[in-house]
């Protein structure tokens, strides 16, 4: 029988094409590895979510005549910013990162795998259409709270966070354990300010409790 009001970890995204030298590499991105290590033997349940596009994903600028990173663009009804081609699924980037104690994780949910919508939330893509199945898993195992940390904040913590406590989950964000893109310089600290008002709890990797 599982006993109640469990809590997981949620590591989003880290992944090699985010670190320092990576294709879509986010300023500082490997501070949130010995975070997320130091964090993971404090938790049961440990999921990861791992960015995974088919190659031509339409969130690439590659794939827009004219475009570059960081343009917006309408993308079928929804506004996207264009990113370089990243976490292309058979590459090394698109690794979860080597330093990371991947042998705790208890399960990986690929996200942003349909070639023409991009998906930041780990639990549903950017239309909120397609469903990954974490939301479900993290019920069926009587998750009540999560922590999440990884990068890059601005972007799927941010989504990741926001949709968990539309799901009803008690939300922690790990501030010491994310790292943001800041394509504006302050996305990363407007993105926490966005989770607090929807009721995401800011807290630090020390005042996590063990068990
Ligand atoms: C991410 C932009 C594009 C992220 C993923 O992990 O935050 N950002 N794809
Ligand atoms: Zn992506």
């Amino acid at each position: 029988m599982p006993s109640h009001a469990q809590r997981a970890l949620l590591l989003v995204d880290i992944q090699n094409d985010f670190m320092p030298g990576g294709a879509l590499a986010v300023p500082d991105g490997d501070a949130v590895v010995p975070v997320a290590n130091a964090l993971i033997p404090k938790f049961d349940l440990v999921v990861a979510t791992r960015d995974f596009h088919p190659p031509g994903h339409e969130s690439f600028a590659s794939q827009h005549e004219g475009k570059a990173p960081g343009e917006i663009i309408d993308l079928h009804g929804l506004e996207q910013v264009l990113w370089p081609d990243h976490c292309v699924q058979g590459t090394p980037g698109s690794e979860l990162v080597d330093a990371l104690d991947t042998d705790a994780i208890t399960a990986v949910f690929p996200k942003g795998t349909d070639p023409s919508v991009d998906s930041y939330s780990g639990f549903f893509d950017n239309g909120q259409r397609h469903d990954t199945g974490l939301g479900d898993w993290l019920k069926e195992r009587d998750v009540e709270s999560v922590w999440v940390l990884g990068v890059a904040t601005d972007y799927c913590v941010k989504f990741t966070a926001l949709d968990a406590a539309k799901l009803g989950f008690r939300t922690f964000l790990v501030e010491d354990g994310v790292r943001g893109v800041n394509l504006q310089e302050g996305d990363d600290a407007r993105a926490i300010e966005a989770m607090k008002a929807a009721g995401v709890l800011v807290t630090t990797s020390d005042a996590v409790p063990a068990g």
